[in-house]
């Protein structure tokens, strides 16, 4: 797949906010999506890959595609994957991606072990955030640290921040609660203590949080219950968070995982959906999608519809 560049315009008339802006077909199954424009004013598009009929998000490496009109895509090809790693075989989840003095940060969950979901006592499994660098934004990226950034709490979903003055911060589902931590200037390692955010007293099951920065507002969003995108704001990039409303309704049963990034103006919102698929299997099967995301005068969010076919 690499370097194919996917027209996807066909039900686009233009920029306009009529249709899904993006998809990426049935080439590859994606899911995850973490959106970031660079310098070069592209949208680089950090996704995590389903494979054919996989078992229990058995998920083995990550993407990178990158595009300069969202609809005209190229697959730049597995960015990193499990097998390039010392200390996880599996999980390969949703990954994130910053810049910062010359290099691309790409922070990624993966682990090792299995869930038995009928004794789960006898699970073994463990997920932990790792980080990776390059110079390029599509990669490859490699594992300077060579172990996750810290072991517990056992870990997944991160998402990285980095303020206006250059402060940077990993936020990520701690397994029963979000955290944030402080980076090191390098990027490498956290700086004090992983914190337990306070998100006003409601602890929802958490997935996938999203933080963004405008109009001196902070902004974290989730899939709550993995599901529902709702969003949350604060005068400081650690809270204490304020919930705010429904960015985009759940979909079933569905997990949902997204991320929301200005680019030309317009801000849009990547998310996935599940396939109904025609392969032979019953298992987890997603695909990225986006939709324009609009906010009120105040900073409010307006709810997002799915426009999707
Ligand atoms: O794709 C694997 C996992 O499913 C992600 O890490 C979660 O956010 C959910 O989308």
């Amino acid at each position: 797949l690499k370097n194919l560049s996917i027209l996807i315009g066909l039900t686009v008339a233009s920029l306009g906010f009529s249709q899904n802006p993006l998809s990426f077909g049935s080439d590859i199954l994606t899911a995850d999506p973490s959106g970031h424009v660079w310098a070069d004013g592209k949208m680089y598009l950090y996704t995590s890959h389903d494979e054919e009929c996989q078992e229990d998000f058995w998920m083995k490496d990550w993407h990178v595609f990158s595009s300069s009109d969202l609809i005209n895509w190229t697959d730049h090809g597995a960015c990193l994957s499990v097998d390039d790693l010392s200390w996880a075989d599996n999980y390969a989840w949703a990954p994130d991606a910053a810049y910062k003095n010359g290099k691309y940060y790409f922070c990624f969950p993966a682990g090792t072990g299995f869930k038995d979901r009928v004794n789960p006592k006898n699970s073994t499994k463990w997920m932990g955030i790792g980080m990776a660098v390059s110079d390029s934004p599509t990669g490859p990226f490699k594992d300077p640290i060579g172990k996750p950034l810290w072991t517990t709490p056992y870990a997944n979903d991160p998402c990285l921040f980095l303020d206006d003055d250059g402060a940077g911060y990993i936020y990520f589902n701690g397994g029963g609660d979000y955290y944030v931590a402080k980076l090191n200037d390098d990027l490498l390692s956290v700086k004090g203590d992983l914190v337990a955010m306070d998100m006003g007293g409601y602890k929802p099951k958490r997935e996938g949080p999203w933080v963004f920065k405008r109009n001196n507002i902070y902004y974290y969003t989730m899939p709550e219950d993995n599901r529902i995108l709702t969003y949350y704001t604060a005068s400081t990039p650690i809270g204490p968070w304020k919930y705010q409303g429904v960015i985009m309704k759940a979909e079933g049963e569905s997990n949902n995982h997204h991320s929301i990034v200005e680019f030309n103006g317009k801000w849009i919102l990547f998310y996935h959906r599940w396939l109904e698929n025609d392969l032979d299997c019953e298992k987890i099967q997603r695909k990225v999608c986006a939709e324009f995301l609009h906010f009120n005068d105040d900073g409010t969010i307006k709810e997002v519809e799915r426009t999707d076919a």
